[in-house]
């Protein structure tokens, strides 16, 4: 894909911070297409006939980043396929389709899924990142815990997940801060109020 085809926004944030809340509501007012990472990752676990399974069950309950080739194809496929379904989806004589907007959740995590990504399948125009502080982020998965069934909702994995995000994923929020392409929206507030201000940020930086 180019960046004159398909726009893509990276959502990154800690665990708990809020990305999924927030994108469904944006899917809702701006028609993005939602992709989540985690959720591709834990559909792909579930496949029946995946050779990735074990792989995927193992890191995300340990927190840890599966080896980025399956991410990135799990990505690209899924965009690949949100394209396709919305040209079939064209009336004849309906003019060019809208371009597709994706919100990528979660990804990258890590430098090299960062390069990869942009290299292999499109450059990201920003970074939309939720900034929460540990104890916040704590709270809310604990609570989510008690009936989401999430393999990672339990003090341990979480414990492990907040160890992978500072010291791994956090240098790729900086990453792109460094280069001025990070949105930053502080995400404490309650969900209604990060979303309001979600969209001042992000009216500003799409223009
Ligand atoms: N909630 C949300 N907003 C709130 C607010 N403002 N006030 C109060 N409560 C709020 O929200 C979490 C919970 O908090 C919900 O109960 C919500 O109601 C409440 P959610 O919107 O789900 O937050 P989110 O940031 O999406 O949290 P999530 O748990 O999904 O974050 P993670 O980043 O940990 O999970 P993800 O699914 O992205 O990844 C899981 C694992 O997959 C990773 O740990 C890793 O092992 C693997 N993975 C990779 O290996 N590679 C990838 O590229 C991606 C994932
Ligand atoms: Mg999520």
């Amino acid at each position: 894909f180019s960046g004159d085809d398909v726009t893509v926004i990276f959502v990154l944030g800690g665990p708990g911070a809020g990305k999924g809340t927030q994108c469904a509501n944006l899917v809702k007012d701006y028609g993005f297409t939602h992709l989540s990472a985690g959720d591709l990752l834990r559909a792909e676990q579930d496949r029946p006939g995946s050779q990735f399974g074990e792989l995927i069950r193992d890191c995300i309950r340990n927190g840890a980043i599966v080896p980025m080739e399956v991410t990135v194809q799990l990505l690209e496929n899924a965009m690949t396929e949100t394209i396709n379904r919305s040209s079939s989806d064209k009336k004849p004589g309906a003019g060019e389709a809208k371009k597709a907007k994706f919100l990528i959740d979660g990804f990258p995590r890590k430098m090299d899924q960062a390069l990869k990504f942009e290299e292999a399948v499109c450059p990201a125009r920003f970074v939309l990142f939720y900034d929460c502080p540990e104890e916040e982020m704590e709270r809310r998965l604990l609570e989510r815990g008690k009936t989401s069934g999430r393999a990672d909702d339990n003090a341990e994995s979480i414990r492990k997940r907040f160890r992978t995000f500072v010291e791994t994923s956090m240098p790729v929020v900086d990453y792109y801060a460094k280069q001025g392409r990070v949105v930053k929206v502080n995400a404490t507030a309650t969900p209604d109020n990060v979303y309001k201000d979600t969209q001042r940020r992000l009216t500003d930086a799409l223009g």
